[in-house]
């Protein structure tokens, strides 16, 4: 059998203002659009991943917190309705999805063999959250590919960025282990904003796009700095600010997906594809992928 390998990453933030300001058939609520910076990069990065030959795509998400251990999804489908309890004025979607339960057993036997306390979720009630269902939604919005989802482990919470920092690393290269055993193609996803400090009331027009704009400047500068580094290929030296980065912008790395994502590709050091950067109540977005492929990689913006 061929070895496994991750075919892209894609670090893809998961407002659900986004899936909100596309109308997709699954969301109740309608809108008059919105936040086009970014809804235009994810497109053009969802026409990549459509030429792109994978298997199954695997998400990190912080909107799944676990307190004991890292936890994957463990059943075949799942499918309900996620309503965002912070923005149920404009998510409602009706989702309908499949697991690569093979794929996400095979990730958390390898954790588990590496020391990583570890769970199946196997409740088929369990309601996926928000920021998986935005990130597939916008990565694929056909939904027609396989997903695991990794749940996030509050190592920053209980201990530090620099513990979370270690203990994703070995999370990511227990994945990477699983990956390369299992033979797949895989697509890796780490759902998450950079900056996050964000206003604490909305306007009454959502998408009133006169009302948006980054919470503050310091939260602008220290995130062109992660792009920019992003952008020249200094993956290495990313996660090794995430710490500083994650405590001055309260920033949505704090989760570990980034991390996570970058051991799995070994800290890649070429550059990034930036797709796009805006702001959605304040908080910092940047969509960006890494492209092992030197054929394929593109300077996109
Ligand atoms: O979860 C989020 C987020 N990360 C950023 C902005 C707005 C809403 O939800
Ligand atoms: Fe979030």
């Amino acid at each position: 059998m061929e070895k496994g390998r991750i075919v892209l990453g894609c670090l893809a933030p998961h407002p659900p203002h986004l899936v909100y300001a596309e109308n997709p058939e699954q969301n109740e609520p309608f809108s008059e659009g919105g936040w086009e910076t970014l809804r235009w990069g994810y497109n053009k990065l969802a026409r990549k991943l459509k030429k792109i030959d994978y298997d199954v795509m695997v998400i990190f998400t912080p909107h799944w917190a676990t307190y004991i251990g890292t936890h994957f999804l463990g059943l075949p489908k799942f499918n309900s309705l996620s309503v965002d309890p912070i923005f149920p004025n404009i998510f409602r979607y009706k989702y309908d999805l499949s697991v690569d339960v093979e794929l996400a057993e095979a990730m958390e036997k390898s954790a588990s063999d590496s020391g990583i306390i570890t769970k199946m979720m196997r409740n088929p009630d369990f309601r996926i959250d928000y920021g998986t269902i935005t990130s597939c939604h916008m990565l694929n919005p056909d939904w027609d590919k396989p997903i695991v989802t990794i749940s996030s482990n509050r190592n920053a919470h209980y201990y530090s960025g620099e513990v979370m920092n270690e203990q994703a690393t070995a999370l990511g290269e227990a994945c990477l282990k699983a990956i390369e055993e299992s033979g797949k193609k895989v697509v890796l996803v780490s759902s998450n904003s950079l900056s996050h400090r964000h206003f604490v009331t909305e306007s009454p027009l959502p998408e009133d796009m006169s009302r948006e704009h980054i919470y503050n400047h310091s939260q602008y500068v220290w995130d062109m700095k992660m792009v920019g580094m992003m952008r020249d290929g200094k993956m290495r030296e990313v996660v090794d600010i995430t710490p500083e980065y994650t405590e001055q912008t309260i920033a949505e790395t704090e989760a570990g997906g980034l991390t996570w994502m970058m051991a799995a590709m070994n800290f890649p050091q070429y550059p990034a594809e930036i797709y796009g950067y805006q702001s959605v109540i304040g908080t910092g977005n940047a969509i960006v992928a890494w492209d092992p492929n030197s054929e394929t990689r593109e300077i996109v913006l």
